[in-house]
């Protein structure tokens, strides 16, 4: 069976026109190259010089991979001179970052993590990229492109995606028509599709979460994880397994391809009571979730729901399989009425 390519696949959504333009095609085959960029440089490790940390920190106040800066600098390369966008946001960048003058401007904002989970890069674990394309503003035709032109709620988002770069190298890809996998052939350099259409398996047991902050966790959350460890014994009858990658981006990929929940709540220790970011890690992974038959909300409300008010904002995260999402939730609205 002939193989299909990103690229087959993109022209062949881009015929149905109303659901992929040209010019988003070609963002997104821009973001897929960059990608294989940063997978070969993620391979090289210890021998391409691309391990350990800067002296900077990056606006988040965490220290910076080598790795995280390599990255930004590959994807903003690579995007700012294709006319496709107005201006890109990242992790890595305190401001957004207008399309230089000399280059052409399009109707796209591109957001990205570009190296997520990039404390594990030093100990070869799986590190990703996560991206989220949004539409500019059509105010900002007649002006400089602002952060608030960034702030728009996840169900505007136009597509989402991460590569994730671990024994293999993954796209996981959505323009609204379905998830979509594709594994690179680093023989040829292609993406290939490996998996069409995904929808998360429902009703598996497995939870993912960072156990040391237990003591932070509020009351509905502390309750779930509880029952859950407490297993066949407990109230909820069944045994269920644990995996904490530390990576969000492999634990995604594990939760659409087996099912499962991903926990990372607000707690009382981080800034903003709660470390993901939601422009560029939450929403493009509950766009994913969703599509895929999956919930993603802050433990309360849907992600896609929440109203932006800052470029680098942080959200709590519960996403995954619907019912045990539900369970999480119905917890926590227990919770604050027994308050
Ligand atoms: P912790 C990686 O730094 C990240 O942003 C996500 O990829 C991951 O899920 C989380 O933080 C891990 O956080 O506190 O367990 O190290």
């Amino acid at each position: 069976m002939a193989r299909t390519t990103l690229t087959r696949f993109l022209i062949e959504q881009q015929r149905k026109a109303d659901v992929l333009p040209g010019e988003l095609r070609l963002l997104i085959e821009t973001v897929a190259r960059a990608c294989k960029t940063i997978s070969h440089s993620v391979g090289k490790g210890a021998l391409g010089e691309v391990l350990g940390s800067l002296d900077s920190e990056n606006v988040q106040g965490e220290v910076q991979k080598k790795l995280d800066v390599i990255a930004n600098e590959l994807l903003l390369d690579a995007n700012e001179w294709g006319g496709h966008l107005a201006a890109m946001a990242s992790e890595e960048m305190e401001t957004i970052y207008p399309i230089p003058n000399r280059y052409p401007k399009g109707e796209y904002l591109l957001l990205f993590d570009p190296i997520d989970g990039s404390s594990n890069i030093d100990v070869d674990l799986s590190v990703g990229t996560i991206f989220s394309v949004l539409r500019a503003p059509e105010a900002c035709a007649g002006r400089d492109v602002t952060e608030e032109d960034f702030l728009q709620g996840g169900r505007s988002q136009v597509a989402a995606g991460y590569a994730i770069y671990g024994p293999q190298s993954i796209l996981v890809l959505s323009i609204g028509t379905g998830v979509y996998e594709f594994t690179l052939d680093r023989e040829v350099g292609s993406w290939i599709m490996t998996d069409a259409d995904m929808k998360m398996p429902q009703g598996k047991c497995e939870f993912a979460i960072n156990m040391s902050n237990r003591r932070q966790w509020s009351p509905g959350i502390a309750r779930y994880v509880d029952e859950r460890v407490l297993g066949a014994a407990g109230p909820c009858g069944k045994d269920y397994n644990m995996r904490w990658t530390a990576s969000m981006v492999a634990d995604v990929h594990r939760i659409l391809k087996r099912g499962g929940i991903f926990m990372y709540p607000y707690d009382d220790r981080t800034p903003g009571k709660a470390k993901l970011r939601l422009m560029y890690e939450a929403n493009p992974m509950s766009y994913l979730i969703e599509q895929a038959g999956g919930a993603a909300t802050d433990g309360f409300i849907p992600i896609l729901d929440a109203e932006p008010t800052a470029l680098h904002q942080r959200i709590g995260v519960v996403l995954g399989d619907k019912a045990e999402v539900e369970i999480v939730t119905a917890y926590g609205r227990e919770a604050e009425v027994a308050a």
